[in-house]
């Protein structure tokens, strides 16, 4: 019962989701996924594979620009320190509440991103995607590393996987995201907008 209604849901989400997306071929359901009772990481292939044609529009250069601009962010705990910038979250097609997050992340010396949790949304995952058989899929992670280098999340790559984003997050056009690194630094409820598309 429980992989019917899966299935359900799923062909529901595929048929809501192609109108607006002229991308949808690109992501085929996985039929062995819906088997493994695995519906969550389809549930957002289905609807964040149009973005996949942006990861090539930032370069670590660019990346690195925006970790030292005025948006950008900074944490500070004992011996660790983070920063964060160009955060967003995608606006969920009409009708849904789960929406892919991005930003740029770095940490003074090696860590990982292990929890994500919101205020504005019942809960928050760690995604990453993979090419398998040249489509794409997405799955859950329990940790996304960090270092010196900056890390970019972002559509098509690694990326925040809200659920149940709040209707009023939606009104007001942006959600707080924590991020619980596995040092034990914390970033309390960094803004992320809700935007149609990555912003400038
Ligand atoms: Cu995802």
């Amino acid at each position: 019962m429980r992989a019917l209604l899966a299935a359900a849901s799923i062909l529901a989400l595929l048929t809501a989701c192609s109108p607006e997306d002229p991308a949808s071929g690109e992501a085929r359901p996985d039929a062995s996924g819906a088997a493994s009772g695995d519906h969550d990481a389809m549930d957002h292939a289905a609807m964040d594979h149009e973005g996949a044609g942006d990861a090539t529009g930032m370069g670590a250069s660019a990346a690195a620009d925006l970790l030292t601009g005025p948006q950008s962010v900074t944490v500070e705990a004992d011996g660790q320190s983070a920063m964060f910038a160009g955060t967003w979250i995608r606006t969920p097609p009409q009708g849904r509440d789960v929406a892919a997050g991005y930003l740029v992340v770095r940490t003074q010396n090696p860590d990982a991103i292990v929890e994500v949790t919101s205020p504005d949304a019942e809960r928050v995952e760690l995604h990453t995607m993979t090419m398998d058989d040249n489509v794409m899929r997405m799955r859950r992670i329990d940790r996304l590393e960090t270092g010196p280098e900056p890390v970019r999340l972002a559509p098509g790559s690694d990326h925040l996987m809200i659920f149940g984003l709040s209707e009023s997050a939606r009104t007001n056009a942006a959600a707080r995201l924590t991020l619980t690194f596995e040092s034990g630094l914390v970033a309390e409820e960094l803004v992320f907008p809700i935007e149609d598309a990555m912003p400038e």
